[in-house]
């Protein structure tokens, strides 16, 4: 059977995805290789990604998720006429990005940074691994998801070699909407070359406006590559790629897959993820991920340039 024929009308950022089989989907599924990282590498380099069905111990994804979603009615996010596990949001609570919620929180921590991830990234690197200090939580009420790009605008000051993890906390359904990537668009170096290594926290010191912009610690450039997932395919080719996810499974990609994430088309549920890096110890670093307290994207982690 078709992909297209099993896949409901699916949406990203407002845009009716093409649902012709040339264009959209399944996720292929590498927990079949869980053990040989060789195949994983390989994998990697050819697809950009690794879905990694079931690799985790749902369990504990789901004493993750309780923590996060106390975390979200503590913050006054959720809707009290529902049991805070459901994730029910009030009206209008649109893309709640919480990255304090995994702070001080020992169920993330340890999920994401000491049990079975690290070690996969130390088995898949062959070497020593570490690890973002910032990680980036993810709570998306009904509306859009977020728009096609790749990560290294975001994070690319150190190595280029790192990975993503993405993880949701519950399972997702496509009316409650998930990662999609776009097939092969690593590889499309030519299309991407005047996008992908422009920082989002550069600005150049002597053009007055930029400067000022930054200082305000706004961004010149969003790190966005398209507003519109169906015309970022119909440039690149390839099919967006994506599924129904479980807690318990995590995707991996690398800093030049172009991905998205489809809309929230529920009436009241969060579709909770968060995604966190790793990298070879021995690699440069990023420093505004680092440290207690990261710089991120605020003014201190602005750099000043002569354009
Ligand atoms: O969860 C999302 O909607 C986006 C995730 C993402 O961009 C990432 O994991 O790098
Ligand atoms: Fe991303």
């Amino acid at each position: 059977m078709s992909a297209t024929t099993t896949l409901p009308q699916l949406h990203s950022f407002g845009h009716e995805l093409e649902m012709t089989d040339d264009k959209v989907g399944l996720l292929r599924d590498s927990s079949d290789a869980a053990e040989d990282f060789p195949e994983l590498r390989r994998r990697v380099a050819e697809d950009g990604y690794l879905y990694m069905k079931g690799y985790l111990d749902r369990d504990e994804v789901l004493a993750a998720r309780a923590s996060l979603t106390a975390g979200l009615a503590a913050a006054g996010v959720l809707d009290p006429a529902y049991p805070e596990i459901v994730g029910a949001c009030k009206p209008g609570s649109g893309y709640v990005f919480k990255p304090e919620l995994t702070n001080n929180n020992p169920t993330v921590q340890n999920l994401l940074y000491a049990g079975r991830l690290p070690e996969f990234y130390r088995q898949f690197y062959g070497e020593d691994i570490r690890h973002y200090d910032f990680t980036w939580l993810r709570a998306i009420g009904p509306g859009k998801g977020t728009n096609p790009h790749c990560d290294l605008p975001y994070m690319g000051r150190g190595t280029h070699r790192h990975m993503t993890c993405w993880l949701p906390y519950g399972d997702i359904s496509y009316e409650l909407g998930g990662l999609m990537v776009l097939e092969g668009s690593h590889q499309r170096t030519d299309l991407l070359e005047h996008y992908v290594y422009r920082d989002v926290d550069a600005f150049c010191e002597n053009k007055p406006k930029e400067a000022e912009a930054a200082k305000a610690g706004k961004w010149a450039f969003t790190g966005t590559l398209s507003h519109n997932p169906p015309m970022v395919r119909n440039k690149f080719g390839g099919r967006w790629l994506t599924t129904e996810f479980k807690a318990g499974d995590f995707m991996t990609f690398g800093m030049f897959l172009v991905h998205a994430s489809l809309d929230n088309r529920t009436q009241n549920l969060l579709r909770i993820s968060s995604d966190a890096r790793y990298q070879r110890a021995s690699d440069p670093i990023d420093e505004r991920w680092v440290g207690v307290n990261p710089p991120g994207h605020s003014t201190a982690g602005k750099r000043g340039r002569i354009c």
